[in-house]
């Protein structure tokens, strides 16, 4: 069996960065520390994280009074942020910059009179978060369906943003639909899915084109891993998003001679390293890593957590 690895897969910038926020407020604040929502969409990182002393909650009232409280890489309302203030909790706030880049941008829509469309998933934490941020009302769009029933008369100034993480052709489909509607539009100069999302999907389609079935690694809640697997399926090649090496089956290999492999932006590498095991255990495999773009963006951590 070949089993070829995407390039690049696994791990973007504002995951590595909001893991480390966890355990440098670990090793400087000793444990626990409490971190709101799962820091990233992986049960491993977070069973790892807990293992270190963190303490994960849904909601801050779980949280006791003045304790170092650590916001996902999600982002969060500013009805999150205010109850965290008047608790007078120690936050460290791990939210990705390009998921508050994108809060940043719909905050100066509306400051110019503008109606906020918002392109995303209803119910996934980043969209709570940016639809809480916006100080106005925000309409949440998921499909060119959604475009249609929207009442706002067509000649209002509206302007859109969109979640950090969803499937680049779907969102140019909705992003012309809305064009198509309104006559005075106005988006991001570049859309607001992030590179690591781009070059995920754009390295999955690549991908499809050497193998027979596609294994993206990640978790179940992960949009942006959903994305890949999707794309894969949308090209035809099988394709199934496992947690790790122990929900692979057998059957789906039956036929197959090529197994291609990605990550979403969440899921740590050693769980490809376990799905390659769980692949050795049914037979030989060679593997080999596809050319693909590279990556080098670092965020900066928080200042409390590098000064001294
Ligand atoms: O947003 P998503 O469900 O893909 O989140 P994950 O799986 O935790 O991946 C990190 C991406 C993120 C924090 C939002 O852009
Ligand atoms: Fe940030 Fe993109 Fe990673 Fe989300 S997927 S955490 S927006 S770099």
């Amino acid at each position: 069996m070949e089993v070829f690895l995407a390039q690049p897969r696994g791990f973007c910038a504002g995951v590595v960065r909001a893991i480390e926020i966890v355990e440098r407020a670990l090793e400087k604040y000793g444990p626990p520390v409490y971190v709101r929502h799962e820091i990233v969409h992986n049960k491993y990182v977070v069973e790892s994280l807990k293992k270190k002393g963190a303490i994960f909650v849904e909601d801050l009232s779980e949280v006791p009074a003045k304790a170092v409280t650590v916001f996902s890489a999600h982002g969060v309302a500013r009805s999150v942020e205010e109850e965290a203030a008047a608790r007078d909790l120690s936050v460290l706030n791990a939210t990705c910059p390009l998921v508050t880049k994108v809060h940043n941008q719909g905050k100066r829509y509306i400051s110019r009179g503008r109606a906020l469309i918002l392109i995303g998933h209803a119910d996934h934490p980043e969209v709570e978060g940016t639809m809480g941020q916006v100080p106005g009302p925000v309409r949440l769009v998921q499909s060119v369906e959604d475009v249609a029933e929207l009442t706002l008369p067509t000649d209002t100034p509206v302007a859109y943003i969109t979640q950090t993480t969803l499937s680049v052709d779907d969102t140019k489909d909705i992003i012309g639909a809305l064009q198509a509607k309104f006559t005075d539009i106005q988006g991001p100069d570049t859309r607001d899915i992030c590179y690591a999302t781009q070059n995920r999907q754009s390295a999955v389609r690549d991908l499809s084109k050497l193998v027979d079935v596609i294994l993206v690694v990640g978790a179940a809640n992960s949009s942006n891993s959903n994305r890949l697997r999707e794309i894969g399926t949308e090209v035809g090649v099988a394709s199934y998003l496992i947690a790790d090496g122990s929900e692979l089956n057998p059957d789906w290999l039956k036929d197959a001679t090529a197994v291609g492999i990605t990550a979403g932006a969440s899921a740590p590498e050693v769980l490809v390293d376990d799905v390659i095991e769980a692949l050795r255990r049914i037979g030989p495999v060679s593997v080999s890593v596809l050319p693909g773009r590279e990556e080098n963006i670092e965020f900066r951590l928080p200042a409390e957590l590098t000064a001294g």
